[in-house]
């Protein structure tokens, strides 16, 4: 369960290892953001603009520590691969939705070079 902050959340800073970044990843359309803001905010919106890239930065505070997740919500169209693996190899959790086949290339190559360095 989480408490309210009084101090507003771009004040309060979580020790590192209780920083958390999460990516959501997935082919065009397929409702990442949707479902970030449904998380981030409770509610749905049915309109539809293509995300370039969104950051969005949550704190909770849980049995007195104070914990950061950011979360990264990329775009399932993103014309430049290099971006999209940065994107990758920065997260802790990556959170995948359906990938199209180019997509799904870009992710197994960004993933394999975490996975021999011991990054998971
Ligand atoms: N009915 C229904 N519509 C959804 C659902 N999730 C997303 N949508 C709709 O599908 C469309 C695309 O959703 P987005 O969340 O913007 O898709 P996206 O994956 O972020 O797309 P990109 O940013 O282009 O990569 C929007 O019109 C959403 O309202 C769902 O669970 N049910
Ligand atoms: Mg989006």
């Amino acid at each position: 369960m989480t408490s309210k902050a009084s101090t507003p959340d771009s004040e309060i800073s979580a020790p590192e290892d209780n920083c958390y970044r999460l990516v959501v990843l997935g082919s065009p359309k397929v409702g990442k953001t949707a479902i970030v803001s449904r998380f981030l905010t409770g509610k749905f919106d049915d309109g539809y603009t293509p995300t370039i890239e969104d950051f969005h930065r949550k704190i909770y505070k849980i049995k007195g520590q104070v914990y950061q997740l950011d979360i990264l919500d990329t775009s399932g169209n993103n014309p430049f691969p290099a971006i999209h693996k940065l994107s990758i190899l920065t997260g802790e959790l990556v959170v995948c939705f359906p990938l199209d086949k180019h997509a799904f290339t870009i992710f197994c190559e960004s993933v394999d070079p975490c996975i021999k360095a011991g990054k998971h």
